[in-house]
């Protein structure tokens, strides 16, 4: 049987690297995109690394940017992929309101650059496009939020993913292309960017258990959302574009938790209990039993404006597609606190 054809934005990302594996295990071909930069940024997928001359590799990097329209055309000519999965971006929402014009020409333009090529390609009708949109395009509405929940970004990077999220549902069905959009709430991993809360504080905890930190540093511990694993939510991402028709659905854990507990699980991993102390700015946590202050809040790491409260449903994709989370938020807290730990341990 003829192996299908995947084509990954943003594989050397977290959840491109997780995909990757998935498909590989799932026997395709995997194409992705890498950029061009002056140190390598290929550590995530550097374990699945096929030889260029191998001429048996299912796993094929090539150059490219989806901020140029021309060479993703032409790769997706030449690659003809039966899915394509969008998953680049500047997905930070913290550095959007710093790069907001470069974060909507990746996150918004590069998906119409993507969708348009595929709308000129002569095989457009056989190929599947992921869109990988996010519950930042909510906003603050402070409920549960499902495919039928209205739109209110209040970031660049917000913004970008709506403006994305839209074109992929305007392609869909102006020209009959199999477009879905995955609404991802937070996903998290061993693999996670390290300035992403969740990857900071269990780095820190690992690093302040070993001795080789005093202090965690964050922006707002009061903001709420809805964590899964990214080993689940690749999964959902693959189970959608296996469904018989083009759709949107929540990808989520029909769950929330505070910055504060996240940051509480993390040390209790490793045998600390953090008591807080003080308001806002002069919040501190420190240790019940030594009362060493461990963690610190500084005002560096709030944004212009803040999402305070995400929770999803993910009904809509259980009913149908019969996704659902498997990995617990406890579970994953300390899966990558352990993960962190032995890294540090074996260096
Ligand atoms: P990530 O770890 O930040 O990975 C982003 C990927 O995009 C990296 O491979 C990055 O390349 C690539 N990229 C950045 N700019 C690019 C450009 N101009 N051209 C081509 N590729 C570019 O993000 P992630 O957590 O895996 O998320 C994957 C996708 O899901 C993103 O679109 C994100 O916005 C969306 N999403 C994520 C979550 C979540 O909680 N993780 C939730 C909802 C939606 P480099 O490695 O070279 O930087
Ligand atoms: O980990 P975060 O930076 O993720 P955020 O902003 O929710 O965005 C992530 O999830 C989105 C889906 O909802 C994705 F679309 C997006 O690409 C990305 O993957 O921040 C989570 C929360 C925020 O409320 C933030 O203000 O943690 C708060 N926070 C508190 N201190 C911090 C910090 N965030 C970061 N990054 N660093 C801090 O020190």
């Amino acid at each position: 049987m003829k192996k299908k054809i995947a084509f990954i934005t943003g594989i050397t990302g977290q959840d491109g690297s997780l995909l990757a594996k998935l498909l590989l295990n799932k026997n395709y071909i995997v194409h992705g995109i890498k950029r061009r930069a002056s140190s390598f940024n290929t550590k995530r997928i550097d374990s699945i690394y096929q030889d260029h001359q191998n001429k048996s590799k299912r796993l094929i990097l090539h150059y490219g940017d989806l901020t140029d329209s021309l060479s993703l055309y032409d790769l997706l000519n030449k690659i003809k992929p039966d899915e394509i999965y969008n998953l680049g971006a500047q997905s930070h929402v913290a550095i959007s309101f710093i790069n907001p014009e470069y974060t909507t020409n990746v996150d918004g333009i590069g998906n119409l650059r993507l969708l348009d090529a595929i709308s000129k390609l002569k095989f457009k009708k056989s190929v599947k496009f992921f869109q990988a949109s996010t519950s930042e395009m909510y906003g603050n509405q402070k409920k549960t939020l499902n495919e039928d929940s209205i739109f209110e970004p209040v970031s660049p990077y917000a913004s970008a993913k709506l403006l994305a999220y839209w074109n992929t549902k305007i392609y869909r069905q102006a020209y009959g292309i199999f477009a879905s959009n995955g609404i991802m709430f937070n996903h998290e991993s061993s693999q996670r960017g390290e300035n992403f809360i969740s990857k900071k504080t269990t780095k820190a905890v690992a690093e302040i258990s070993l001795g080789l930190r005093d202090i965690l540093y964050v922006g707002n511990l009061n903001s709420y959302r809805d964590w899964g694993y990214a080993g689940d939510y690749v999964e959902a991402m693959w189970k959608i574009m296996q469904y018989k028709k083009p759709d949107d659905f929540v990808i989520a854990t029909n769950k929330t938790h505070s910055v504060r507990r996240f940051i509480e699980i993390a040390f209790k991993r490793v045998g600390i209990k953090i008591i807080w102390k003080g308001k806002g700015i002069n919040e501190v946590g420190f240790e019940k039993k030594s009362k060493k202050i461990l963690v610190k809040v500084d005002k560096i790491y709030f944004r212009p404006n803040e999402v305070e409260y995400l929770k999803g449903n993910y009904s809509k994709i259980n009913k149908l597609i019969g996704w659902k989370p498997k990995m617990t938020f406890e579970k994953l807290v300390n899966k990558m606190v352990d993960y962190d730990l032995k890294k540090l341990k074996n260096k």
